[in-house]
């Protein structure tokens, strides 16, 4: 076995991920954890100032419900999310974090966030629940706060270590295990309670930007599944995992859409200059009631563009020129005012970009695109699983104690596994609650770990041996590389082992061309699905064989097993909904009509640890407010 030594870390909590919820987690972790003698304990793969989703920034907070301000109330965001997401929703779980967001993001503002301010001293809204923010450092900044939390309380973040598994005790959580990315170490962390914040998972389809753009994409390509492992692997129930979210945006470089729909007003249209909302607002009656209320499901905005490209509209563009000239028409009899207000608007169209997609305004510069001028391609990206954003997989877990909810067996997100939580991206049917909604549930998530290991004082057990076979499982990729490479002149090819790039190529491969990716049009159907699944069956089979020349490739092999996880539960899940709900996120072409008599319903998954079986479970949505 790989040459690397064991080292043993023993807390009461531990956080694993150090991204929006994670950090959320840690703030509030640390403060109940000292209270309470509690020891917290948190392990991100990356760096916490740089990690995830947020790393290069962002450029409005997308879920602020303004509470004190009499804006909105809670109920309002739970039916906004109602209706986004084709009625199939955990409302108390949605509600939950409504009321603790707005708190979350006034942290933000007194830890040093630049939140846009109009000339009354009010938060700058870009739609109903967005607020514009200076956010190029905005993971810094909240990081920063987790970081002195957590040391001031004297608890310690292992940073570069990436996690793999859990370890279980029984049917109790009893830790994780992974290896750092520049020691050459395998670590063991063991813990009464364990909360998951691993990320959302990125290139389970074949993206895009493939080739000289390989590696680009909407969300971090460093996302990869790890949430959706790890809660499987423990044997949680998992739901949403069909609901994959496909974001349109600028067309190469994933640019941001948001503040051009609902800040500058801008029209979508096809090449020939319709404007698909309006063209094809007769297609909305099919997916009624959803279709024709307010605002209209980000999936269905997105199918009635896919359906201009079908037709041969393509491409279709976002008409930004036409909608800064309208915002500065106001003053057209001004000539000095409206030169400025030109100025300022196109700074705006460039900042939107600079603080969190720098690439689109390369992009832009680089193939002459003035958004004063002229209008910008955007296409629907590659499917991407994240049960923060308009997608909603993620781990089935517990509603809060104090809300009337039938779903309740534990402790506030408790996954089905004790001591087992999950947030942010990691937890499922809880969607739009974004960067500010994530770092709340994570909030939340914490304090109810804390109380779960005040309650829970007894420290499982871990089987020693056990922990001796999952390290060899782990490190396994590095030995299978280092007895075979000699074999041939190129180390790349070999009939002993798999790289994982090869092995990441054909999992795209077959995702796109059977699960409804976008070379497919975003389509499936039973027998593409069924014969998918016979495909995965061998490309697990040959997960054994992957090949690692060092401690990168060993962390790209993991994630790409982690990824297969993801995908497999997907393809289950989008098989056993015999419906379609989403259209414009995939299309089950033989069951092309959504079915509110049989599928209101959630389609929840479990894999069975002991077994290795998967069940399918029906679960009913229960509304928590008319
Ligand atoms: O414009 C391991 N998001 C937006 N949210 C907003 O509020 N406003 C926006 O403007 C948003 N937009 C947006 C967004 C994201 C991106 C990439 C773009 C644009 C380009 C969404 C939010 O960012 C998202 O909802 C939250 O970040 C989700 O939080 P969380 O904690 O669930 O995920 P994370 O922040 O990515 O953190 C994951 C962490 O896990 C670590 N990790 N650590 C150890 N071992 C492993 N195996 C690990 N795998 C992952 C990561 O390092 C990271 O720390 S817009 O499009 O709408
Ligand atoms: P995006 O940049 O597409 O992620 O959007 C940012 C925010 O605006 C998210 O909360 C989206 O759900 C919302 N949004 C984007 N486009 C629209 C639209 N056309 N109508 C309503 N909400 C939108």
């Amino acid at each position: 076995m790989a040459d690397y030594p064991t080292v043993e870390v023993t807390t009461d909590l531990l956080i694993v991920g150090g991204g929006m919820a994670a950090t959320g987690c840690a703030v509030e972790a640390a403060y109940w954890g000292k209270k309470n003698g509690v020891k917290v304990t948190a392990v991100d793969k990356a760096a916490f100032t740089r990690s995830g989703a947020v790393a290069m920034g962002l450029s409005a907070i997308n879920q602020y419900v303004g509470v004190n301000e009499g804006q909105n109330t809670c109920e309002d965001y739970v039916h906004y999310v109602r209706q986004d997401l084709m009625g199939i929703s955990r409302e108390d779980l949605v509600f939950n974090i409504a009321r603790h967001v707005d708190s979350s993001v006034h942290l933000f503002e007194k830890w040093g966030l630049p939140i846009w301010l109009d000339e009354n001293g009010r938060y700058v809204h870009e739609g109903r629940w967005q607020l514009m923010i200076n956010g190029e450092s905005y993971k810094v900044i909240v990081a920063e706060a987790a970081k002195n939390a957590m040391d001031a309380a004297g608890f310690e973040i292992y940073e570069r270590v990436f996690i793999v598994a859990p370890i279980m005790d029984g049917d109790r959580i009893a830790g994780a295990v992974g290896f750092g990315t520049r020691d050459d170490k395998f670590y063991v962390f063991k813990a009464k309670a364990v909360i998951c914040a691993l990320g959302g998972a990125v290139h389970v389809f074949r993206p895009r930007s493939t080739g000289e753009g390989q590696g680009r994409s909407w969300y971090p390509p460093f996302n990869s599944g790890s949430s959706a492992f790890f809660t499987i692997k423990a044997g949680a129930e998992m739901t949403c995992q069909e609901v994959r979210f496909i974001p349109v945006r600028f067309k190469d470089a994933y640019g941001p859409v948001g503040a051009w729909f609902l800040l500058f007003k801008s029209r979508a249209t096809s090449a020939t200059g319709g404007e698909y909302m309006v063209v094809r607002k007769e297609e909305l009656n099919n997916w009624a009631p959803y279709g024709l209320a307010k605002p209209i499901p980000a999936n269905l905005r997105n199918y009635l563009g896919m359906l201009d490209v079908e037709a041969g509209l393509g491409p279709l563009y976002m008409e930004t020129a036409e909608a800064i000239q309208n915002i500065a028409a106001q003053f057209k009899d001004d000539p000095k005012a409206f030169k400025k207000k030109m100025k300022d608007l196109e700074s705006e169209a460039w900042e939107d970009f600079l603080d969190m997609t720098i690439s689109q305004a390369i992009l832009w510069a680089a193939s002459n695109i003035m958004p004063e001028t002229s209008r910008s391609e955007i296409a629907a990206c590659e499917p991407y699983f994240i049960g923060s954003h308009s997608g909603a997989s993620g781990a089935w877990v517990s509603g809060p104690e104090d809300l009337d909810t039938p779903y309740k067996w534990g402790y506030g997100n408790m996954c089905t596994v004790k001591g087992l939580f999950a947030c942010g991206d990691a937890s499922g049917a809880s969607s739009h609650k974004f960067s500010s909604g994530s770092h709340a549930e994570g909030r939340f998530a914490a304090k109810e770990a804390v109380r779960f290991c005040v309650e829970n004082p007894t420290m499982p057990n871990v089987d020693a041996a056990a922990l001796e076979a999952l390290k060899k499982e782990i490190l396994q990729p590095l030995d299978t590389y280092a007895e075979n490479c000699k074999m041939t002149t190129a180390p790349e090819i070999n009939p002993n082992y798999i790289k994982p790039m090869s092995y990441m190529h054909r999992l795209q491969k077959m995702m796109d061309e059977y699960a409804g990716g976008w070379g497919s049009g975003f389509k499936t159907s039973k027998a593409l699905i069924e014969r998918g699944l016979e495909l995965m069956a061998m490309l697990k089979e040959d997960a054994a064989k992957l090949g690692a020349k060092n401690v990168y490739d060993l962390e790209r092999c993991w994630e790409n097993i982690q990824r297969t996880w993801q995908a497999e539960a997907h393809m289950r899940t989008v098989l056993f909904r015999e419906e379609t709900r989403w259209p414009g996120y995939y299309f089950r072409a033989d069951k092309p009509k959504m079915d509110e008599a049989n599928w209101h319903c959630f389609a929840n998954c479990k894999w069975d640890p002991k077994t290795g079986e998967w069940t399918m479970i029906k679960r009913d949505v229960v509304p928590l407010i008319p």
